[in-house]
């Protein structure tokens, strides 16, 4: 059985972070996985952060994902103190549309990884499927839901057609 404490923690740079990252929040709940979303920062709330990453499995977090946009630090900063999975999303708010995001939060040095997704909204929603599918293979329920998704995804492809 699924927990009803949180099993994702999903953060974010700032709050201006939060519309893409609702399609994540929106995503797990669609597969039933439970989860808490707060906004943290590397950079202006470096002690809570550190905080939120070391007492997280405690809490009985098993996955983590985190978003944030420009010198995007935050994944990074999260992966060194937890040996929890962390996916990371670049979130496209900067000048350079995401790309400075994308490099700060892939470009991990070797031992610390961060799982980094799709740059922005299509980003978002695909850390929540990879959650998913970490915690898939531990909860039965959680993968019925995930193939069930996926199923839907076939579908509506298969039924597009050209005019
Ligand atoms: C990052 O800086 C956040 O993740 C956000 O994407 C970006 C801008 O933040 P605000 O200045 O809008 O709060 O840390």
């Amino acid at each position: 059985m699924v927990s009803e404490k949180p099993l994702v923690g999903v953060i974010m740079g700032s709050i201006s972070d939060r519309e893409v990252m609702q399609g994540c929040s929106d995503l797990l709940s669609e597969l039933s996985i439970p989860h808490e979303a707060k906004v943290l920062s590397a950079h202006r709330t470096p002690d809570l952060t550190r905080e939120f990453a070391v007492s997280a499995a405690d809490r009985g977090i098993e996955v983590i994902i985190a978003g944030a946009g420009w010198a995007a630090h935050l994944a990074g900063a999260i992966a060194g103190h937890t040996t929890l999975p962390v996916i990371g999303v670049p979130i496209d708010s900067s000048p350079l549309n995401g790309m400075d995001a994308l490099l700060s939060t892939v470009q991990m040095p070797p031992g610390i990884p961060v799982a980094t997704v799709a740059v922005g909204s299509g980003g978002a929603k695909n850390a929540a499927v990879l959650a998913a599918q970490i915690l898939a293979l531990k909860y039965p329920s959680i993968d019925q839901n995930l193939k069930s998704y996926r199923r839907g995804i076939t579908e509506k492809a298969s039924q597009t057609v050209l005019t």
